[in-house]
């Protein structure tokens, strides 16, 4: 027996199926024919856009005179990340705060509707949104439903690949700040990292990258040979970060003048230090450090005529003393805070001044160890400026 079907379509909208059967006789039966609808649904719009974005979907059924109700529905694990807005000036909210979905008769469905990137989705294409035609019983329909996706984007991170994050003191997370030591040669290369993780080509048209060397929208280079203050900004509509990269160039000199040790009174030598650093990382240096960012030495407040206690003090400029062995070193920025908080210590302390065993040259040995740099042995006493200035004249 043979079976034979028939359908014209002219899709969308209705049409008739019909079935009539051939038997072995060769002898048609009647046609049995009955009308089927054909909906069209289109749904269109998804995509990568930034938290805070807000971008025009459209929706449509075709025809739209046969009843039922169409159905907009917010599915998957991040189905939180958007909202869906009547207009684009967020009056009315359709989808969003625990409400995942809405009905509207095929003839009243709009014809464009308004998505709000709200938190970043886990992982690409995990927000989604389905339009469905639910048709009205008994007709037999065709009913598709349409899906689009969203992944919402948001700046997770702006980090350098190396350097010591120093406290910015802005009180703000998305501002960091970073300290890199100059170098002979190479870049610090910082890199922008998008949450969740999508290729450049993917980030929504807001992203934008500035400041260092590079037009890449994920990658900046920062000259290391140069002391320099950098900054790098990567911002997604309303998520932000910026990054301060400073290559410095910290320094610590130590000076001599060996002056005459006896008789006691008759000239005395002196040591003393220079803690410094580059101009444009000067700002890197907190503000109660910097003012010891400079010449600075252990005095005795009043004029020692002989060996013994004298009221002290850190004495910071020019120390009137003509050097006769000096030598300098690079340093790092941990070794010139810590040499400047023991200066600022020192001068706090109310330590006295002793001739013989906390004078001039100790300090400016204690302060170079402070700094990382080991010289003479502060612990013979007296330390005198001559065995110092020697000492730098042979290293
Ligand atoms: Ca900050
Ligand atoms: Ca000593």
């Amino acid at each position: 027996m043979t079976k034979t079907a028939w359908a014209w379509f002219s899709p969308p909208g209705e049409c008739q199926v019909g079935l009539k059967v051939k038997d072995d006789e060769n002898i048609w039966s009647a046609l049995e024919q009955c009308t089927v609808r054909i909906v069209e649904v289109t749904l269109s719009g998804g995509g990568y856009l930034a938290v805070g974005d807000l971008v025009e979907i459209d929706l449509s059924v075709n025809p739209d005179s046969f009843g039922g109700e169409m159905k907009l529905t917010a599915l998957g694990a991040y189905r939180d990340s958007i909202k869906v807005w009547k207009e684009e000036s967020k009056q009315t909210l359709y989808i969003g705060n625990g409400t995942y979905s809405k009905t509207w008769a095929p003839d009243a469905l709009p014809a464009t509707l308004w998505v709000e990137g709200i938190s970043p989705t886990g992982t690409p294409t995990q927000a989604k949104l389905t339009l469905l035609y639910d048709p009205p019983s008994p007709h037999p329909y065709l009913s598709p439903v349409e899906e689009i996706y969203f992944t919402v984007v948001e700046v997770a991170s702006l980090l350098p690949d190396q350097g010591t994050e120093i406290d910015d003191r802005d009180g703000d997370p998305d501002t960091k700040s970073f300290v890199v030591c100059i170098a002979d040669e190479g870049v610090v290369t910082v890199t922008a990292t998008p949450n969740p993780s999508v290729s450049e080509e993917n980030l929504p048209d807001c992203w934008s990258l500035t400041g260092g060397t590079g037009d890449s929208l994920l990658i900046r280079t920062v000259d290391k040979t140069t002391p320099a203050k950098t900054v790098i900004t990567c911002t997604c509509n309303t998520s932000s970060k910026q990054t301060t990269i400073y290559v410095y160039e910290a320094k610590l000199e130590l000076h001599a003048d060996e002056g005459e040790w006896w008789p006691p009174g008759n000239f005395w030598g002196h040591g003393w230090w220079v803690l410094s650093i580059d101009s444009s990382s000067r700002e890197s240096v907190e503000a109660e450090l910097r003012k010891y960012l400079t010449t600075g030495g252990w005095w005795p407040l009043e004029e020692p005529k002989k060996w013994g206690d004298y009221p002290g003090g850190v004495l910071l400029g020019e120390q009137g003393h003509t050097a006769t062995g000096s030598k300098d070193w690079r340093i790092s920025f941990d070794s010139l805070i810590n040499a400047l908080e023991y200066v600022k210590a020192l001068k706090e302390s109310g330590d006295m001044f002793n001739t013989w065993s906390n004078n001039c040259t100790d300090q400016a040995v204690l302060v170079g160890e402070q700094a990382g740099v080991e010289t003479i042995d502060a612990g013979s006493n007296p330390t005198l400026p001559s065995e110092l200035s020697d000492w730098l004249n042979a290293h």
